[in-house]
């Protein structure tokens, strides 16, 4: 079995980060450790909520994992919450980074034009600095500009996105995808490159009007199992895209206001059905 370890806030109530990452990378077959980088009452999208950082456990922690001789094949960081912590997992990566396994980026700050309380620009800076010790990096748009000093435009054309994309692959991440984006005008998907052959795959699909958090967290959570299982990444990510699609229909279905999160749970049976087949 594979080991991965993920790196990002836990959200005690808020279906997104470590509550999503952990129940479905193991669903998928896939060892998951993990380092809390801080203990939040729930999301930040909340107002009230509480905060506690853990930063000076994350190098305890990987010490100990060294005497240890722990191996993973993933380290897929998430949410992080100050430039101290982008220093610290700069140094993880560079104590657990091997010849064999990937460091994955979802570099979780801003969406729809905006950055997340408590970040700035600085910081969306810092980022894109350690996104140069990734494999695979997946900014959704506004990350993505944020960290290129780009211009926000989600309806850009074929043009723009691979204007960004090239701008994502001079970050020195291996391959840069850009999620919540197609060529096709009126869909959505992922469009990614790989950035030293300049190669670009994509998936479109229908987009599902409604808009929930945590997304994001779910669509990378997927493709990194999916990764773990030996998927290609191009497949992965087309995994992990159905999956959300899934995701976000069976929370519209429900038809309760469960604004802050999607009802992940309910699709996992279909997630594994299609990893195990
Ligand atoms: O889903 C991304 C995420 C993760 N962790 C925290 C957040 C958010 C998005 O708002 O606030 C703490």
């Amino acid at each position: 079995m594979k080991r991965i370890v993920t790196i990002q806030d836990i959200s005690c109530v808020g279906k997104c980060s470590i509550t999503v990452a952990l129940p479905i990378i193991s669903a998928m077959g896939v060892e998951c450790g993990i380092v809390p980088t801080a203990v939040l009452s729930t999301h930040t999208m909340f107002s009230g909520f509480t905060f506690k950082d853990l930063t000076e456990e994350i190098i305890p922690i990987a010490e100990h994992w060294e005497k240890e001789n722990f191996k993973f094949d993933a380290i897929y960081t998430g949410y992080l919450g100050s430039f101290e912590q982008i220093r610290i997992i700069s140094e993880f990566f560079d104590r657990f980074k091997t010849d064999d396994n990937i460091i994955f980026i979802d570099p979780v700050m801003a969406d729809n034009g905006k950055l997340y309380p408590g970040f700035d620009k600085a910081f969306a800076l810092e980022m894109a600095k350690l996104c140069s010790k990734a494999d695979v990096i997946v900014p959704n748009l506004t990350e993505a500009c944020f960290m290129t000093n780009s211009k926000y435009n989600p309806d850009g054309d074929e043009a723009y996105i691979k204007d960004i994309l090239k701008k994502l692959a001079e970050l020195g991440a291996k391959k840069v995808v850009l999620t919540g984006m197609s060529f096709e005008k009126g869909k959505t998907g992922f469009v990614g490159m790989d950035s030293e052959s300049g190669s670009i795959f994509t998936y479109s699909h229908d987009i599902v009007n409604a808009i929930y958090h945590g997304t994001g967290d779910v669509f990378s959570s997927a493709t990194v199992g999916a990764l773990m299982r030996g998927r290609p990444l191009s497949d992965a990510l087309r995994i992990a895209a159905d999956y959300t699609v899934e995701c976000i229909k069976k929370t519209i279905k429900n038809g309760k206001l469960n604004w802050y999160g999607v009802d992940f749970e309910e699709a996992l049976p279909m997630l594994v059905n299609k990893i195990n087949k």
